[in-house]
């Protein structure tokens, strides 16, 4: 058995035997019926989930647009005329009378947001494979490619799967080692309600369908599912819902899905010359030609970044063994192989005029999926975009941007309606419609900021591509977003502050308010509207745009309320000093301070970053699995490389191990549980920022090494100010090589472990001041305020060097190690 295993890997894995170990997910066992079994495949339109069983493979369908529901909005018209009263509960402290008054008069009475539906599935019945042996499957994310195969008898039997990112079709290719030897039946099956299955009389199997009506409102998206055998030998014949291969040699099997959603406010488009259109043109292409145009579309993508943090003898098992190993044996490779899995996941569930990566990215088998697999905007979409930039895949970033730049057309008459105030907002959530009424409760929905937060990634990536034309169309939906605030924020009676009433800090409560998350001045809140008024006050500048607003948006500004120090020497979640130190829960929002923004700095804000250090502690590690993830970069950010390799400990983990908290399941998907796409992404935006940071004034290089990962490279990562990381080396935690490419140039400011010098033995510039590249301004935090009962130090960090380097645009600067 060993001996056979081995020749598998060597034919599948290729590298194994020669000490290179493949980027692949694989196993010894099917699927059988495990969803979370199956490996996903995906071009950003079409995702499929590969169960890779062998008497009945099953290859679950989704379709980027399929959704219950149609156009709608979700605004309750009640709020304004309770707006005041709701405020004035919560600043005499009545939270909780407060939370049910915007039960009846804010949270919707229409749709809490719609489902992202699964089209079906396409099952494959192959008649007397029951009993195979030298069964292997594998997902080559180096290709994104899915392969199973195993042997009947002396016939070798492998499917070959992708979602092509060429041509907008899934195509899979079964062959037998034998001629003759291939036959199998194709059927639909699906949880649809309203859908027809059909054959016709070209010989093609289709499905079509209508998605479900749900919380008041119509299912209109229609979509259209065809799939086509092309044999190689054998004979196609067909019942009136399935298609049966006898007696080929092998086969190609294409599907293609389509619905008439053209965008968030018209579903007038036609899913039948669609689903047809893309079918006949992948179609009349041959396999290799289909093969090879999929692999250089994707390979454009991830290749660009290139991880090594160094292979150890544990990376020779299948994945689920790694993942049920890792916590007790070193297996760096398994870090790289789930760091490129993100990279993996954003490129096939996001691509440039698809929809946003959802909860659940592309894939999802369920009609009611969990929190209906939409949009959570008070964390977890967020969290999906956060490796885009930084792992050099931005064009990735346009579906969540451009779903930005509807939020602000649908947010307009929801600011308008429910707060008469200026501007866009959203709440917490949001859907394929782009709705943006408040859902769910009040506990939960009843905060505003999700307009605020998602408008920060226009500014990122303003930031990381330095471009301008960029920024000129979005700046109406930036100053559209501090207009909101301009109007929403009232002054607190007692501190005098201008605060976000009635808002909370997500989903989470502290005891002295008697269980309502409602609150006013809430630090998430401040950090908040602070960054969306300073990226408006910056892209005004850039663009010399709006002198006036500027000048109340800085008045503004200065009437925020500071971030605090409570008597626990923590960050004070809310305004008064009501944290609880044993308080677990997996929101951390007031350290959206720390990461994503920038407001809590080592080297500016030395008192708030030791009290957001304690802040985490007191939380504690394990939590559900997007928690997980958003802490792998905050322990990043406060450069404790051991910590948040400790957190990824925790991460790659069979679910069941840690007590009351999430893991990972056998296909590497995220369980927060259940699935959740968040935690990968998180995850992998953190190993990132353990290797890097260019939030705080410069180009941080290995700020958060853990000691398991003292020697290792890296290739391709972005940084803001549009320098590319064209290869890191490190041994023994110090950096021996650095190449960087400066694609807008201008000062690269460099922080490092180490000293280094140029390559022709230059030496640097030990930087002053502060650095004068644009790009890495930040500005200036509001001076915290410290309670009395704290004992705040400021943390002692590891010494680092700092060096300036003025570069030109398209030059690349080589620096060796000292
Ligand atoms: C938020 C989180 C939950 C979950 C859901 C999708 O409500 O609090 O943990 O991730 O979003």
């Amino acid at each position: 058995m060993k001996i056979k295993l081995l020749i598998i890997l060597f034919i599948f894995g290729k590298g194994i035997a020669s000490g290179q170990v493949p980027l692949k997910l694989w196993y010894k066992q099917p699927s059988g019926n495990t969803w979370e079994n199956a490996l996903p495949i995906g071009n950003g339109r079409q995702g499929a989930m590969i169960y890779g069983n062998v008497e009945k493979e099953i290859i679950q369908l989704n379709e980027h647009t399929v959704w219950s529901g149609s156009p709608n909005r979700n605004d309750n018209p009640l709020a304004l005329e309770n707006l005041a009263e709701i405020r004035k509960l919560i600043f005499d402290g009545k939270h909780k009378e407060a939370e049910n008054l915007a039960n009846k008069a804010i949270i919707t009475r229409k749709s809490h947001g719609q489902k992202f539906e699964p089209v079906g599935s396409l099952n494959l019945l192959f008649e007397g494979h029951e009993k195979y042996t030298d069964y292997i499957r594998e997902l080559d994310i180096q290709k994104a490619i899915a392969k199973t195969s195993y042997k009947v008898g002396e016939v070798v039997y492998t499917r070959e799967a992708f979602a092509s990112l060429a041509d907008r079709v899934i195509v899979m290719r079964i062959s037998a080692s034998k001629a003759g030897q291939l036959s199998f039946t194709a059927g639909y099956s699906s949880p649809q309600k309203r859908k027809t299955i059909a054959t016709t009389t070209n010989r093609e199997l289709t499905i079509a369908g209508t998605t479900n009506d749900h919380e008041t409102v119509k299912g209109l998206v229609n979509f259209k599912g065809i799939t086509r055998i092309q044999p190689e030998g054998g004979h196609l014949t067909l019942t009136d819902s399935t298609l049966t291969l006898t007696g080929a040699n092998a086969a190609v099997i294409f599907i293609s899905v389509a619905t008439n959603f053209n965008n968030y406010q018209d579903i007038s488009g036609d899913q039948n010359s669609r689903a047809a259109g893309y079918m006949n043109k992948a179609g009349s292409k041959t396999y290799t030609a289909l093969l090879n145009a999929h692999v250089a579309a994707y390979q454009k993508f991830f290749n660009r970044v290139k991880l090594d943090l160094g292979t150890t003898p544990a990376a020779q098992a299948p994945t689920n063994e790694r993942l049920r190993n890792f916590r007790n044996v070193n297996d760096p490779h398994l870090v790289t192989l789930y760091y490129q899995y993100g990279r993996y996941l954003l490129i096939s569930s996001s691509q440039p005029g698809g929809q946003p990566a959802n909860l659940q990215g592309i894939w999802n088998h369920r009609v009611n999926p969990p929190w209906d697999s939409k949009y959570t905007i008070n964390i977890n979409a967020e969290m999906n975009y956060w490796p885009a930039e930084k792992t050099n895949l931005s064009e990735l970033h346009e579906p969540f941007l451009t779903m930005v730049k509807e939020l602000a057309v649908t947010g307009r008459e929801t600011a308008r309606s429910m707060y008469g105030a200026r501007g866009w907002m959203a709440h917490h959530n949001t859907d394929i419609w782009r709705a943006t009424g408040a859902i769910d409760g009040a506990f939960w929905g009843m905060w505003t900021a999700g307009g605020g937060w998602v408008s920060q990634h226009l500014w990122e990536h303003y930031l990381y591509t330095g471009d301008k034309t960029f920024l000129a169309s979005v700046y109406p939906v930036l100053k559209d977003a501090a207009l909101f605030y301009i109007d929403f924020l009232v002054e607190h009676p007692k501190y005098k502050w201008l605060v976000v009433n009635p808002g909370n800090s997500p989903e989470n409560a502290p005891a002295a308010h008697g269980g309502s998350s409602l609150d006013a001045g809430t630090t998430m809140d401040n950090q908040i509207v602070m960054d969306v008024l300073n990226n408006a006050i910056r892209a005004a500048g850039l663009l010399n745009k709006d002198k006036s607003l500027v000048d109340t948006l800085l008045h503004v500004r200065s009437r925020l309320a500071p971030m605090q120090v409570g008597r626990h020497n923590q960050l004070q979640e809310w305004l008064d000093d009501v944290d609880d130190p044993n308080d677990h829960h997996r929101h951390v929002s007031h350290l959206y301070g720390l990461y994503p923004s920038n407001q809590i700095s080592a080297y500016r804000t030395p008192e708030l970053f030791a009290a957001s250090k304690n802040t985490l502690i007191q939380r504690g590690d394990v939590s559900t699995g997007w928690s997980m993830g958003w802490k792998v970069n905050w322990w990043a950010k406060l450069q404790d490389g051991n910590h948040a390799y400790s957190l990824i400990q925790n991460q790659l983990t069979p679910l069941g191990t840690n007590k009351d908290g999430g893991g990972t399941y056998n296909n590497l998907f995220d369980a927060h549980p259940p699935f959740q796409i968040d935690g990968n992404f998180g995850c992998t935006s953190g190993i990132t920022e353990m290797l890097m940071q260019s939030s705080d004034g410069a180009v941080h290089v290995l700020p958060a090494l853990p000691d398991v990962w003292q020697t290792g490279s890296i290739r391709g990562l972005r940084t803001r100010g549009g320098f590319e990381l064209v290869e890191m080396k490190w041994e023994k935690g110090k950096i021996t090589r650095l190449t960087v490419k400066s694609t807008l140039g201008g000062n690269l400011r460099l922080r490092l472990p180490n000293d280094v010098q140029l390559a022709g033995g230059k030496k640097l510039k030990p930087a002053v001041g502060e650095n004068p590249n644009p790009f890495f301004e930040v500005d200036d935090t509001p001076k915290a305020i410290i309670s009395g009962q704290s004992t705040i130090q400021p943390l002692i960090l590891k010494e680092t060097r700092l060096f300036d380097i003025s570069t030109r645009k398209g030059q690349t600067i080589e620096l060796t190690g000292l």
